[in-house]
């Protein structure tokens, strides 16, 4: 799985604009606020079944009602499609 970088890595992006590049490190992160801890921690079972499915998993942690998520290709070394995948189904899941 290659690296994202040059025009690849501006259209993905482009795909994902709730989530934003991470200073010191080639990942992505988002933050997603729930109205309450039971959903956000059924949008965090809900992502880890995909996640486990697609065999790419997040760093994150849930605080009350956020969850913090950042994303990226450990065995790359940075950003690649999968992650945008999983930003993707993220964003999905939170609706
Ligand atoms: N998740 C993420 N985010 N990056 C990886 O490189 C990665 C992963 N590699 N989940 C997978 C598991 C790998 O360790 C297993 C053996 O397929």
């Amino acid at each position: 799985m290659p690296k994202l970088s040059g025009e690849a890595r501006a259209s993905a992006l482009a795909r994902i604009p709730g989530w934003s590049e991470v200073s010191g490190r080639d990942a992505i992160a988002r933050k997603f606020t729930f109205r309450d801890f039971n959903e956000a921690f059924g949008f965090m079972t809900r992502a880890a079944l995909v996640a486990e499915k697609m065999d790419h998993h997040p760093e994150w942690s849930n605080v009350y009602r956020t969850v913090e998520v950042t994303l990226s290709t450990h065995d790359a070394g940075g950003l690649t499609e999968k992650d945008i995948a999983l930003a993707q189904a993220m964003d999905r899941i939170a609706g």
